[in-house]
């Protein structure tokens, strides 16, 4: 079957029609890009490490080191990785729903801000991002884009301890970005799910509340997840190289 075949034809439909896309990614987006997925068996970062081990504020309090290493390693391989097919794809979406007056919002769960990098706008981070650390003490953030810090854990110059700017389990999304997803969320006609487990909360219950206001809902990624049952198309494949999903959507698009 070829990758045009699997898009079907009545979500390009729907998807021609809409005025206002909401869409959400997930690690999936940029496995391409060589980011791992948190949950894939083999190459997973929790195939390694349990989550509640270091991602969540109490592994911080109990092992500021370790925890500071792991965000350190993965923040230095981020930096010489870069944004895939899928990623170009969601800015060509952007402006392709723009340019025809459309209302167009991307939520993202990831922290590597590829989506930055590929030159999307107004990109809404739920999770945060592992480029900018805040101290605990005194709350001063500043943007991290060096080699590996010299010392672990880190130390701000109020002596407090910094800390990477993501959302662990256990903690509130930010604000702003949770109330801009929710807005987006109670006004779109159409939801796209790309690149996740659906699986962490809140983001996991999004694609449930755009379709119980009444959106269309379509799933795109590589395994069927929670939510494949519940929406209008799942389309599964991998979204982040030329040949696959998202770069035939554009194609399929720029058609119309
Ligand atoms: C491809 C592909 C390719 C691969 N192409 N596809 C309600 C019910 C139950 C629990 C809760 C609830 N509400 C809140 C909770 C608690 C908790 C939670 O959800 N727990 C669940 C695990 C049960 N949520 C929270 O604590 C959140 N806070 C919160 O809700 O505050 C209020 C509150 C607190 C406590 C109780 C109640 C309320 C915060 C969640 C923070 C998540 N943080 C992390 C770590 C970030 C830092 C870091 O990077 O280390 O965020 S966890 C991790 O999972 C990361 C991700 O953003 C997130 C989602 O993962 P994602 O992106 O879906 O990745 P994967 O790996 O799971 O999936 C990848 C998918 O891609 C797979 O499906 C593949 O098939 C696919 N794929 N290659 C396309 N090439
Ligand atoms: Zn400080």
């Amino acid at each position: 079957m070829t990758d045009s075949a699997r898009i079907p034809d009545d979500f390009i439909e729907s998807l021609t029609a809409s005025a206002h896309m909401v869409i959400l990614t997930g690690a999936g987006v940029s496995a391409e890009s060589g980011v791992p997925t948190f949950r894939d068996a083999q190459t997973g970062l929790w195939a390694k490490y349990r989550p509640e081990d270091l991602a969540t504020p109490q592994a911080f309090a109990r092992d500021p080191e370790l925890v500071t290493r792991w965000y350190d390693e993965r923040r230095v391989k981020l930096a010489s990785l870069a944004p895939n097919d899928g990623h170009r794809a969601i800015v060509a979406m952007q402006r392709w729903a723009l340019s025809r007056g459309k209302q167009f919002t991307l939520l993202t769960q990831n922290v590597d801000r590829l989506h930055h990098a590929a030159g999307s706008e107004d990109v809404i981070e739920l999770h945060g991002t592992l480029w900018v650390w805040r101290c605990e003490s005194c709350g001063v953030e500043r943007e991290e884009r060096g080699g590996p810090f010299a010392s672990h854990p880190l130390r701000c110059e109020c002596g407090g301890l910094r800390r990477p700017g993501v959302v662990w389990f256990g903690e509130m999304l930010p604000q702003a970005a949770l109330e801009a997803a929710e807005h987006a969320i109670a006004s779109c006609d159409l939801f796209l799910s790309i690149g996740t487990s659906a699986v962490v909360y809140p983001a996991a219950g999004f694609a449930q509340a755009a379709k119980a206001r009444g959106a269309r809902v379509a799933e795109f990624n590589r395994d069927p997840t929670p939510i494949s049952d519940l929406v209008d198309w799942s389309v599964q494949g991998n979204s982040g190289n030329s040949a696959t999903t998202l770069p035939e959507l554009m194609r399929r698009l720029e058609e119309n």
